[in-house]
């Protein structure tokens, strides 16, 4: 077993060889202007401040030889597993689906809905479309770990409160314990990523555990 010494709300203990790092939605609709993030009316330009970490963590684990799960917030072409009342809510300046300057946005294989480059997977790692928040929702990634032996898993990426939370909660209740990267997940609003990193570790990890990646990378060393 490997040890986060000072993850909170106490010591995360996990054994590499049934653990995944979860990458959450490092995609370009997210990441950089002109892609879904951008149309809701958000400044993406907080988000991009956390690649550095999340590609030290990414080489690490890689390194180690664990499995890495990404995931993209991606919907089919003819956009048959959109709900409309996912289409159609609020009053973006594009709707998904919709062209944009990276192609039509959050549909699965145009450029804007691919991983930024820095994060870009290598062969052998999980990419997983999700047309939800989270990352357990009509995927089968949960089936796939389990075949896997996978127990643990490691989160990263965006939005905290919003795909990175949805499925931190889906994985806990399916019997995962989580461990969220406090360093390696952003939002638009910074008070809500502050909010994210309380409630998942309070009342004694209800939902996980939070740590640096200094720790991590620490603990694999
Ligand atoms: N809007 C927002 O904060 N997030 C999303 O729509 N998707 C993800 O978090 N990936």
């Amino acid at each position: 077993m490997t040890t986060i010494e000072d993850a909170q709300p106490f010591a995360f203990r996990f054994d590499p060889a049934h653990t995944a790092l979860v990458i959450i939605d490092m995609q370009r609709d997210f990441i950089e202007p002109g892609g879904f993030g951008e149309t809701l009316g958000n400044d993406v330009s907080l988000l991009e401040a956390i690649v550095p970490a999340c590609r030290s963590v990414l080489l690490a684990w890689r390194a180690a030889g664990g499995l890495v799960v990404h995931t993209r917030e991606s919907h089919a072409a003819d956009l048959s597993d959109c709900p409309p009342a996912k289409l159609n809510r609020g009053e973006p300046r594009l709707r998904i689906g919709d062209a944009g300057p990276m192609g039509r946005i959050l549909i699965a294989g145009e450029p804007g809905n691919q991983i930024i480059r820095a994060l870009a997977p290598v062969p052998g790692e999980w990419v997983i479309d999700k047309p939800g928040k989270g990352a357990f929702y009509a995927t089968g990634l949960h089936e796939r770990l389990q075949i896997r032996g996978v127990r643990q898993l490691i989160f990263m990426g965006v939005t905290a409160e919003v795909c990175v939370q949805t499925s931190m909660r889906e994985a806990n209740d399916r019997g995962y314990d989580c461990l969220l990267l406090e360093d390696c997940t952003e939002s638009y609003f910074p008070a809500f990523k502050a909010a994210t990193l309380e409630m998942v570790r309070a009342q004694g990890g209800i939902v996980g555990w939070t740590a640096g990646s200094e720790s991590l990378l620490t603990a694999l060393a």
